[in-house]
């Protein structure tokens, strides 16, 4: 499966890493990464995920053995336990999501995504590791007030035990919601209704979206405020990594030092112009900056 990647060039550099097996340069490719403004989120999916999707490609060509896929996978964990540090979420919502793969599969970072963002988007999250057995699954959600059940499943082979653990969890009294996904997973080539799942998410963004429509909510939308909040701690972040005095970002740009200031705490309402003007002047794309998916 080809995953969308607009962070080539960190990609590239994380991948040389991992097949390296260097974890001290593979947390500094993504930390630069961060600097250069680039959200845990897009790292996550444009980064880390197709990351692995290449790893797994040069194991199955014999590039790599499995004791460097392995060590790979462990980088891949920790630098993600960084992130995972970085993350503020949102704010609570008050909902509360458990997040396993079914019984029997050990894949388990694609899942540990899905719990992280569900995190960053201010739900509680019960990660469960490693593939967990439908009974005790049952068992765990019937002792707690668990709003949706998040169940990934990467080989086909472990489909019934994705079956066994919906309808199980479907006999409880106050059933939760439960969302599928992972590479076994597909609606082109399954009916997810069959698996008895409420519904299916093609990655861990697209999973958030569906947990939220599931419970009722609506999409995250970010207020004025949030806006020029993160465009100002981005303009901020391009601006120190090309080592560039806010004077300057302001003679380059043709604006006033104290409005690059007022920008940078987001307590400026821009103007399209400027806008452009400090865009060109950090020679990014405009969309770079007004982007709202990064945090
Ligand atoms: C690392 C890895 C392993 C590691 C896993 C370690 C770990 N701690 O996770 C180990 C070594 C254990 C492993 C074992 C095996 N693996 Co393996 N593995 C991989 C590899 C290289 C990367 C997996 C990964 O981390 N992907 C990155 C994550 C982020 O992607 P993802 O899981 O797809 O998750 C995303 C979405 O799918 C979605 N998502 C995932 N879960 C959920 C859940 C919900 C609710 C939602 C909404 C969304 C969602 O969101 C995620 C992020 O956006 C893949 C190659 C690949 N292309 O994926 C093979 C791969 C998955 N493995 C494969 C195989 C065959 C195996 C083994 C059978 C090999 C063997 N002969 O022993 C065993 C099975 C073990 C078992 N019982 O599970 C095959 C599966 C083919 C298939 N579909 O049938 C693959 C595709 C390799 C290949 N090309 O052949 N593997």
């Amino acid at each position: 499966m080809a995953r969308k990647s607009d962070s080539t060039g960190p990609l590239n550099r994380y991948v040389d890493a991992l097949v390296r097996g260097e974890q001290a340069l593979a947390h500094t490719v993504i930390a630069n990464a961060r600097k250069q403004g680039i959200g845990a989120d897009r790292i996550y999916l444009e980064v880390l995920a197709p990351s692995q999707d290449r790893i797994g490609e040069l194991w199955h060509e014999g590039a790599l053995n499995v004791a460097q896929e392995h060590l790979a996978t462990s980088i891949t964990m920790s630098v993600m336990d960084t992130l995972r540090e970085e993350m503020q979420p949102r704010r609570l919502l008050g909902m509360r999501a458990v997040v396993t793969p079914v019984e029997g599969d050990e894949h388990v970072l694609g899942a540990r995504m899905v719990a992280d963002f569900l995190s960053m988007d201010g739900w509680e999250v019960d990660f469960l590791g490693k593939g967990t057995p439908a009974k005790d699954l049952v068992e765990f959600v019937r002792q707690r007030d668990v709003d949706i059940v998040a169940l990934s499943c990467t080989l086909p082979e472990f489909l019934p035990n994705a079956r066994e653990a919906t309808a199980a969890l479907g006999k409880l009294n106050l059933a939760p919601k439960v969302l599928l996904g992972g590479l076994a997973v597909y609606p082109e080539e399954l009916d997810v209704q069959s698996l008895g799942g409420d519904a299916f998410g093609r990655d861990a963004r697209h999973a958030v979206d569906q947990a939220r429509s599931l419970v009722g909510l609506e999409r995250p939308r970010l207020s004025l405020t949030d806006h020029l909040a993160a465009m100002g701690r981005k303009i901020n972040s391009i601006r120190t990594t090309l080592k560039m005095t806010q004077q300057d970002l302001a003679e380059a740009s043709g604006l006033d030092r104290t409005y690059i200031s007022m920008v940078e705490r987001g307590r400026q309402n821009l103007t399209m112009g400027a806008v452009v003007k400090i865009a060109d002047a950090l020679n990014v794309p405009v969309a770079e900056l007004v982007s709202t998916e990064d945090r």
